[in-house]
Formats: C-alpha cells, sequence, structure tokens
C-alpha cells in the first residue's frame, strides 16, 4: 500500500479558475486535484482530494488524517486567518501539514499576512500558483521516510 495524502482546500477554493483569474489563475480546483493525482503517482503517493466550505468539515479531515493518511497538503483559505480550531486538530493529528497559498498572502491585504496554521505546520509555500501543492507533495514524499515507506509498501 502506498502512503497516503489528502489534499485539503477550505472555503470559496472551489471557485478556482471560475472568478479572480488575476489573483488565483486559471486552472480550476478540479485541474489542480488532477495535476495533483498525477504528481503524486509520480512520487508513490496515494492522493485524496476533498473541497470544503466549512470550518468543521475541515476540522474532521485533519482528525482522520492522524489515521488515514501519512501527510496533508492544506490550503484552508480564509479560515487560515482566524481558526484555533483548525491549529488544535492539525496539532492532535501528528502528521505532517504542509500550508499552501495561492497567492502571496503577505503581499496582499493586511488580515491576510498572518496565518494560525503556518505556527503548526512543517511547511509553508506562499504565492508560487498552483505550482505551490506540487511543491508541497514533493516536500511531503522527502519527509516520508524509506523505513515508513518500506512498511507501508509490504
Ligand atoms: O491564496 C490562497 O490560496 C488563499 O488561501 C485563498 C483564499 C484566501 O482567503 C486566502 O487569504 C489566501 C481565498 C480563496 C478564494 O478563492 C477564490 C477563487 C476564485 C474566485 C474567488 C475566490
Amino acid at each position: 500500500m502506498k502512503p497516503v495524502v489528502f489534499i485539503l482546500n477550505g472555503p470559496n477554493l472551489n471557485l478556482l479558475g471560475l472568478r479572480e483569474p488575476a489573483v488565483y489563475g486559471s486552472a480550476t480546483l478540479a485541474d489542480v486535484e488532477a495535476r495533483a493525482r498525477t504528481v503524486g503517482e509520480g512520487l508513490g503517493l496515494e492522493i485524496e482530494t476533498r473541497q470544503s466550505n466549512h470550518e468543521g468539515d475541515l476540522v474532521d479531515w485533519i482528525q482522520e488524517a492522524r489515521t488515514a493518511a501519512q501527510g496533508v497538503v492544506l490550503n484552508a483559505g480564509a479560515y487560515s486567518h482566524t481558526s484555533i480550531a483548525i491549529v488544535d486538530a492539525i496539532r492532535a493529528a501528528g502528521v505532517p501539514v504542509i500550508e499552501v497559498h495561492i497567492s502571496n498572502i503577505h503581499a496582499r491585504e493586511r488580515f491576510r499576512h498572518h496565518s494560525y496554521v503556518s505556527a503548526v505546520a512543517a511547511g509553508v509555500i506562499v504565492g508560487c500558483g498552483i505550482d505551490g501543492y506540487e511543491f508541497a507533495l514533493q516536500a511531503l514524499a522527502r519527509r516520508i521516510t524509506p523505513l515508513e515507506l518500506e512498511t507501508i509498501s509490504v
């Protein structure tokens, strides 16, 4: 069995490619998820993609990762700037979480400059467009030790 990685996208990311192409690009969420599956396959990872506009769904899925995944790529959208519940879930999950933001949140409005998620993330990728998801998968693949890969693939 291959190591499982959850790719979790938060509120409004279902609108990718449909609005604000100047900020978020023209790829749709379906494009992002398909690309992640292809990249994941090349890295020997099994990719599971989910999106929700609801904070509690993200909390549930991060909790689920504790037993069902070896890592998480998380773009929590606007909840990154507000959600202590997501921080607590990441702490409890105990698996590496790589935080992704498509846009450079530091070059945008002041309220986007701080992310609660960053303090508990294993890594943060910001402002690289949708390539950020691919970079996050590469980072996670490197963090999964050869021993872990061996154990999982038996
Ligand atoms: O840059 C990112 O990836 C963000 O997480 C995107 C969030 C935003 O609240 C964060 O500050 C940064 C918003 C996602 C909204 O996505 C849309 C896509 C197309 C049209 C409208 C919204």
